[in-house]
């Protein structure tokens, strides 16, 4: 025991474990690893496999008479005509294949063509296959080997898009021969090794390595295959100014086209709620890479109400991004995403409403021209490329001072990931060069949710006298930390300090981190149907310390039970509590239930 009373938690392991997260939240650990084989090498044993691995034919390539979804994307792009993604994430690979077709076929019976369908893989298809059994399952899709994945290519005419967990993680190069076998031409997702973290791995060497291997299979091959990387799910949901959103889209060009020799195609849009910004993060994109983009992403954040509220949000950011295709066209596909997405994966009727709204609003949106301002978008477009530019170049510069092989691929990419967003944005963002520290465009995301924490705070500022002083360790399950960033903001804002238990990290890290800190609580903020089980591993560990101490859990409370025919996740607020935590839907539900806010 300590002084303190707090049991002695840490095991030298797990102290050692704490160091190295420690290392891997402030980006202040070495940036190379002398275990990491050369990029030369390691692109060299992927195209080695292309003579293995060759495209396959699929129902997409045939219908359309096309090599490539390159090549149909700029077919696309010479006729002016607005293209249609939809996503698609249920459980089973049968319900998918059947609710691809009826999905095509429907809209196009009712006037709209989806024209790609993105599929969105369970988590523990980022694994290794021999890792995938045993690991907890999240919200998506698991397909066993290049059967199952030509099973979706072949599932309607559309073109198919295997994004999620597959590169960028350590399971990069199974699927991705898989994917290619199936005739699958694009494929991702780059952005996501950047940020995301799988459960109990910790071996980016590998990642890094079947990503580069996976990468040189990829540019081997005869057909043009898009590597595809959402900027939002790597680091433009978590920078302050959208141009080091726009810098690391250069560096990410830099590293694919340039020293892999692929080709690159960008999504963005999630944390893009500003039209203006939106329109000219487009823009701005276009003049940065001339390879067809793959979609803008839905501004899925501003969801935040019921159907009809969503509704508004849904037909606000889909116009300026119909109206920034046509006077741009990019080869992005638009998103329509379903009104029901902020509440869980969407069904099938709700993808198909929300297509056909999207084709009626393409049929709208020309008469809609005359009231855009083109010079106000490229104005900002300005700034995001000359910000984005001077993030980029000093990012490279920076990296070589610190003695990583900028010409080196696989030690370019893990270097960045080791820094991680923030760090890469304190060392070399607006204000790094000796100018304004004011981003060059800010986002919006971290204005919303500093507001919203202020308000909060604001509003139970009579709680602060009983509450300043009190510790939280605060962590995520899953890539999804802005849930955490309001907690965090709105407790430090009642004086209530806040430890940094970290995002994607593991139960029984979260809960060292908690008792080494000698915390009064832990919270946890989770999204990815995980919340049950995590909560019985933080209480378990708690347990196994010989600690009690309250266990808050908010985000998305739900799961796909395991008998679950429909493949949707149900709520599991009943359980979370009776395994002895604190379920909390927001922030005053934290303060209404848990103990620790007792004044
Ligand atoms: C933004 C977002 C992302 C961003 C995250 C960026 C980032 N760095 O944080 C990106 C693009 C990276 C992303 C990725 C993914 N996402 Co996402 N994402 C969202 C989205 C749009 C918003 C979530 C969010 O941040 N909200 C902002 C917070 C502040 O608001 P809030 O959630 O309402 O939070 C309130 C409370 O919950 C509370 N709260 C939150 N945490 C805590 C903790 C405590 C202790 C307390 C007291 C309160 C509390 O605070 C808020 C105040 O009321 C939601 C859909 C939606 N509109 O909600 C999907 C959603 C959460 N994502 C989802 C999925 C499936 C994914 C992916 C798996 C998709 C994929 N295949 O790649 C990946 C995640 C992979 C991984 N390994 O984790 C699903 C989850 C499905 C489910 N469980 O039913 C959702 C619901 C979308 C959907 N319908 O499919 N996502």
């Amino acid at each position: 025991m300590r002084a303190d009373g707090k049991p002695d938690s840490l095991r030298p392991a797990a102290r050692d474990g704490l160091a190295r997260r420690a290392a891997r939240m402030t980006g202040e650990g070495p940036l190379g690893d002398r275990g990491l084989a050369p990029g030369r090498a390691l692109l060299a044993e992927g195209r080695a496999m292309a003579r293995d691995w060759r495209l396959g034919p699929c129902r997409f390539l045939e219908a359309e008479g096309v090599p490539s979804e390159a090549a149909y994307k700029r077919r696309a792009m010479a006729e002016g005509r607005i293209m249609q993604h939809a996503h698609i994430g249920f459980r089973s690979v049968d319900r998918t294949v059947a609710a691809m077709a009826e999905l095509h076929a429907v809209a196009a019976e009712r006037g709209a063509r989806i024209d790609r369908f993105g599929v969105t893989l369970d988590w523990t298809m980022g694994y290794p296959p021999d890792r995938r059994a045993g690991a907890a399952r999240g919200t998506g899709i698991v397909l066993n080997g290049p059967e199952d994945f030509a099973r979706i290519t072949n599932a309607s005419p559309a073109a198919a898009h295997f994004g999620d967990f597959m590169l960028g993680l350590p399971g990069a190069l199974e699927n991705t021969r898989a994917a290619i076998a199936a005739g699958a031409t694009a494929i991702g997702n780059l952005g996501q090794y950047f940020t995301f973290r799988l459960p109990y791995w910790d071996d980016d060497v590998a990642t890094t390595e079947a990503t580069l291997r996976a990468l040189g299979l990829i540019a081997a091959q005869e057909a043009e295959i898009l590597v595809h990387s959402n900027l939002d799910d790597g680091f433009a949901g978590l920078f302050r100014d959208m141009a080091s959103a726009l810098g690391m889209a250069i560096l990410e060009t830099h590293i694919v086209e340039d020293l892999v020799g692929g080709r690159l195609a960008f999504c963005f849009g999630h944390h893009f709620s500003a039209p203006l910004t939106r329109a000219a993060f487009h823009a701005a994109l276009a003049r940065v890479t001339d390879t067809p983009g793959s979609m803008i992403f839905g501004n899925t954040v501003a969801y935040r109400g019921g159907p009809a509220e969503n509704y508004a949000s849904l037909s606000a950011y889909l116009m300026v991004d119909l109206l920034a295709l046509s006077r741009q066209p990019t080869g992005h596909a638009v998103n329509p995403v379903p009104v029901t997405e902020n509440l869980r994966i969407p069904d099938v009727d709700e993808i198909l409403d929300a297509q056909l709204f999207a084709a009626r609003l393409a049929e709208a949106a020309p008469g809609h021209a005359a009231l855009v301002d083109p010079a106000a978008i490229d104005a900002v477009a300005d700034r995001l490329v000359e910000g984005g530019r001077a993030f980029a170049a000093r990012a490279l510069a920076g990296l070589a001072e610190r003695g990583v092989d900028t010409a080196d691929p696989a030690a370019l990419m893990l270097a960045i990931r080791r820094l991680g967003a923030k760090r890469m944005e304190a060392l070399w963002g607006a204000g790094a060069g000796g100018g304004s520290a004011e981003p060059f465009v800010a986002a919006d995301w971290a204005r919303e949710l500093d507001a919203a924490a202020r308000d909060w705070a604001a509003r139970h500022a009579a709680l602060r006298p009983a509450l300043a002083g009190r510790r939280v360790a605060l962590g995520t399950t899953d890539v999804h930390e802005h849930g955490a960033y309001l907690v965090r903001g709105a407790l430090e804002g009642l004086g209530l300090e806040v430890i940094d238990g970290g995002v994607s990290v593991d139960a029984e890290a979260l809960v060292a981190t908690a008792l080494d800190a000698g915390a009064d609580a832990i919270a946890v903020s989770t999204y990815n149907g995980v919340a049950l089980p995590y909560a019985r591993a933080v209480i378990a560990e708690l347990v196994r310390h010989g600690a009690d101490l309250p266990v808050l859990v908010g985000g998305k409370l739900n799961e796909i039970p395991a008998e679950s025919n429909s493949g949707l996740p149900v709520d599991v607020t009943g359980e979370i509590r009776a395994a002895g935590a604190y379920p909390c839907h927001d922030l005053d539900d934290m303060l209404a239930t848990c103990p620790v806010f007792r004044a």
